[in-house]
């Protein structure tokens, strides 16, 4: 590698944010390399415009397998790799299904970034490599303080959050024990035609989509009350990639500064595809309906609510304005519209939707 040049490793590179990242990098001129799980089905569809074949001599996108919860795997990786930079984006990230799996999810993303931090450092690469870590809004979890920002207390809500509270903290360590250049975004949830199918705004998106064209009869979801602040994700990986290229490593915040109820990013949604929508009822009665044929679309199924929720999320990005001089560019009623019509048009080939 000439000097100078920029070599990235991306952990979750299958995965929406992954996805989004590797393409910026590649456009800013990097050699990127990601990480893939084997699967016994394809899991690169995201990553498809940009896989380039391996064969070929110009080639700047290079995949391995590997999984967090492999420490030699992931020294091997880092070995040869020798990477400038590396994003740790690999996680199991959903929250409800964290409830089920505390223990995996724990491994993946608590012990998972310890074992990245310890494969630079075991690999004595601490002076030549900064490091990223996928922090969360969901560190902040049940509310102590609003808007939330990076000196706002932690209480985390899920093994998921407490998974990545370590994760968190394990970094912030490895700064100040190593002086490491590792730093923290703590995103609030960020959302895109890319998004995984069983997040709520996709499955929002998606459903909207299938009953319009009469391939899906409802939707089930949980709460609907939960607010949340909602971005785009291509927008938030380029903060990633800014934080890293600062002299100092610290964490901070990326958000929108505006909250929305799950009520409301369905009523978007499916006014996007001309079904005004009407909800009567309250809680586990509530009920939505198409206002102009009276038929009941949206449906709530406790099977969604969490054991514990997170109720309001709500970030102040000003750190990240002030010094990265990152901010936002697409509301979240933009988002909505966007995801809708690429669902729009990914649906009119689909299968029927399944609940998900
Ligand atoms: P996704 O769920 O879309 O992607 C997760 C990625 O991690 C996928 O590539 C997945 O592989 C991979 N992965 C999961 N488990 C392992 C493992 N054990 N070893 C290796 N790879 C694994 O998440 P997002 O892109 O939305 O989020 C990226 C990161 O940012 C995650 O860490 C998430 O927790 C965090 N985050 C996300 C926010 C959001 O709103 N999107 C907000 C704040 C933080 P596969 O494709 O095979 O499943
Ligand atoms: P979240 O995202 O838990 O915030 O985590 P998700 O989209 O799963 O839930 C958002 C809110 O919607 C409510 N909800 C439902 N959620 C899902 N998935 N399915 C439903 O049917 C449903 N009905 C209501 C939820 O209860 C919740 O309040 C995301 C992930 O990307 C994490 O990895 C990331 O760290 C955080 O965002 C920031």
């Amino acid at each position: 590698m000439a000097s100078g040049e920029k070599r990235a490793l991306i952990t979750g590179v299958t995965g929406q944010d992954g996805a989004y990242l590797a393409q910026l990098l590649l456009e800013k001129g990097y050699e990127v390399h990601g990480i893939k799980r084997r699967s016994s089905s394809f899991n690169t569809g995201r990553i498809e415009d940009i896989y380039q074949d391996p064969h070929d001599d110009d080639a700047r996108f290079h995949l391995h397998y590997g999984d967090l919860t492999d420490s030699t795997n992931m020294i091997r990786i880092m070995q040869e790799v020798q990477p400038t930079e590396v994003y740790n984006l690999a996680a199991q990230s959903h929250v409800a299904v964290s409830f089920e799996t505390p223990e995996y999810t724990a491994n993946a993303d608590a012990i998972g970034t310890l074992r990245l931090l310890e494969a630079i450092r075991i690999l004595k690469l601490e002076e030549t490599t900064r490091f990223y870590q996928a922090s969360t809004s969901e560190l902040y979890g049940l509310v102590q303080e609003v808007p939330q920002r990076e000196t706002t207390p932690f209480y985390p809500r899920s093994p998921y959050g407490v998974a990545k509270l370590y994760g968190y903290w394990i970094v912030v360590n490895y700064r100040e024990a190593y002086g490491m250049h590792a730093s923290n975004g703590i995103l609030f949830n960020h959302e895109s035609p890319l998004r995984g199918e069983t997040f709520v705004t996709r499955k929002i998106t998606r459903a909207a989509a299938a009953i319009k064209l009469g391939r899906q009869e409802r939707l089930y979801l949980g709460n609907l009350d939960a607010k949340r602040d909602w971005g785009h994700a291509r927008e938030y990986v380029r903060g990633m990639w800014m934080m890293l290229q600062q002299d100092q490593p610290d964490d901070y915040v990326l958000a929108t500064g505006e909250t929305t109820t799950v009520r409301d990013f369905v009523r978007w949604a499916f006014e996007d595809v001309g079904i005004p929508l009407e909800f009567r009822g309250e809680g586990v009665d509530e009920e939505g309906f198409c206002q102009n044929t009276g038929k009941c679309l949206i449906k709530i199924d406790p099977r969604y609510f969490r054991p514990t929720e997170v109720e309001l999320l709500i970030g102040d990005p000003t750190k990240a304005h002030e010094k990265l001089g990152w901010k936002h560019e697409t509301s979240v009623r933009e988002l909505a519209r966007e995801m809708v019509q690429a669902d729009l048009e990914i649906m009119r080939d689909a299968p029927i939707a399944k609940d998900s």
